[in-house]
C-alpha cells in the first residue's frame, strides 16, 4: 500500500507518527504473546523478554518467532475440548440412493473468523483424533489480528464477500428424519454470484450492505444457481438436530473482493451444524489445507486484508511486503521468518508424511432454492 504522502514540514510528523505505529505494533505483538503464553505453559515473563531484545519482527527474529510458535503449539495442545462426538462420522463405503430423500436446501449467510483462540477451538475439530482441537490456521489469523492490533477486519473481509453476493456457498441435505438420521447425506457446491448488496467501494457501510443481502438474497426463500455441475458429496449422520457430515476432499471457495478468487483443498473436511427450523446455526467447515496449497492461501488472504486499506494495511505492508508493490506474494510468505514459522502444517491425515495445515471456519445459513 503506497503510504500517506505528507508535506514539507513533514519530518517530525512523519517520524512521530513511526513511533506510534512501531508501539502499537509492539504492543499488539506484546498482547499476542501474553494471549498464547496466558493458554500455554511457556514462561510469559521469559518470553515477553525475548521479544524485548529483538524487538523487530523480521527474519532476524527467527529464534523469537520459533518461540513463539512453539508457544502456540503449546497452547493448542492445551485446549482440550475434545469428545468422542469428534470422532469422524460413519461414512458408508457406497453412499445409498439419497435422491428421493426428503430434503433441505441451505445458503451460507455469514462465515464467522476465528476472533480468539477460543473461537479459534470452538471451529474447529480434532481432525486426526489425538484429543485435541486442530484449527491451526484460525490461529494464525486471531494472530495476525493480534499482530495488526484488530482482529474485525478478517471478520469484515468474509461478511463483505458473503453480502456482496461474491461468496455464496450451498448445502443440501437429505435425510429420512431431520432430527435423527445414523446415514444422512450432504451436497455442497459454491454458486454462481449475484448482487445481494449494491453497495460497493472503500466506503461500503456493512451494516447497511448486511441489511440490503437479507432482505435481497438470504431472506430463506431465495434460488441460487450451482457455479460447480457436480456437487460435493458428504456422508454422515444426524442427530437431535445436529449434523455431522464428511467427505475426503471439498473445494472452499472465497472471493475475495481484492485479491480475487481463492479456491484451496480441505482434506478430510467436515460440515457440520445444527438445524433450526430453516436455518442452520452453530455450523464449521473444517479440514486440512495440503501444505501446497499453504503459501498461495496466506499470500492471498493477506494481500485482501493489506489492499482493502482498513486499519492493518500499513502495518501487514511494513511486516510482509519487502518490495512495497502492493502484493503480498508467496515469495514474501515463504521468505519472512515470522510467517514461515507461523504457517507450520500441523496434521498429517493422508499419512503421507507431510503435515497438512488444520483450518476451521464457523457459517450459519438460511434456507435458499437450489434448483
Ligand atoms: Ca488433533
Ligand atoms: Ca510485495
Ligand atoms: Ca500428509
Amino acid at each position: 500500500m503506497p503510504t500517506t504522502t505528507l508535506g514539507v514540514h513533514s519530518k517530525h510528523l512523519h517520524r512521530s507518527i513511526e513511533n506510534a505505529m512501531m508501539k502499537l505494533r509492539l504492543a499488539s505483538f506484546a498482547f499476542l504473546v501474553f494471549t498464547f503464553s496466558a493458554f500455554g505453559c511457556g514462561d510469559k515473563a521469559t518470553l515477553v523478554g525475548e521479544l524485548d531484545a529483538a524487538i523487530d519482527i523480521s527474519t532476524a527474529d527467527l529464534a523469537s518467532a520459533e518461540d513463539l510458535v512453539a508457544d502456540l503449539h503449546a497452547a493448542d495442545a492445551g485446549v482440550v475440548i475434545d469428545t468422542s462426538a469428534d470422532a469422524t462420522p460413519l461414512v458408508d463405503s457406497a453412499p445409498p440412493n439419497y435422491v428421493n430423500l426428503p430434503l433441505k436446501n441451505f445458503v451460507v449467510d455469514s462465515l464467522l473468523a476465528p476472533t480468539s483462540t477460543q473461537s479459534a477451538a470452538a471451529y474447529g475439530v480434532d481432525l486426526d483424533g489425538d484429543g485435541t482441537i486442530d484449527n491451526a490456521l484460525g490461529e494464525i489469523l486471531v494472530g495476525v489480528g493480534a499482530i495488526a492490533g484488530s482482529t474485525s477486519e478478517i471478520q469484515d473481509t468474509l461478511d463483505e464477500t458473503v453480502n456482496l453476493g461474491n461468496t455464496l456457498l450451498l448445502l443440501r441435505l437429505h435425510a429420512t428424519d431431520f432430527q435423527t438420521d445414523p446415514n444422512a447425506i450432504g451436497l455442497y457446491w459454491p454458486a454462481k454470484t449475484q448482487t445481494c448488496c449494491t453497495k460497493t467501494g472503500f466506503y461500503l457501510n456493512l451494516t447497511d450492505c448486511i441489511a440490503e443481502a437479507k432482505t435481497k438474497c438470504f431472506n430463506g426463500s431465495h434460488a441460487f444457481t450451482p457455479a460447480t455441475t457436480t456437487p460435493t458429496l458428504l456422508q454422515g449422520e444426524l442427530t437431535a438436530g445436529t449434523f455431522d457430515l464428511a467427505t475426503p476432499r471439498l473445494q472452499f471457495h472465497l472471493e475475495l473482493t481484492y485479491a480475487g478468487t481463492l479456491d484451496f483443498d480441505l482434506l478430510n473436511a467436515r460440515i457440520q451444524g445444527t438445524i433450526d427450523s430453516n436455518n442452520i446455526v452453530n455450523g464449521r467447515i473444517v479440514g486440512a489445507i495440503p501444505e501446497s496449497h499453504v503459501a498461495r492461501v496466506a499470500s492471498m488472504l493477506l494481500t485482501n486484508l493489506y489492499q482493502s486499506n482498513n486499519f492493518i494495511s500499513n502495518q501487514l505492508g511494513t511486516m510482509f511486503d519487502t518490495n512495497n508493490d502492493g502484493v503480498i506474494s508467496q515469495l514474501e510468505i515463504t521468505s519472512n521468518g515470522l510467517a514461515k514459522a507461523l504457517l507450520n502444517p500441523d496434521v498429517d491425515l493422508d499419512n503421507d508424511g507431510k503435515n497438512e495445515l488444520s483450518f476451521g471456519v464457523g457459517f450459519t445459513a438460511v434456507g435458499a432454492q437450489i434448483p
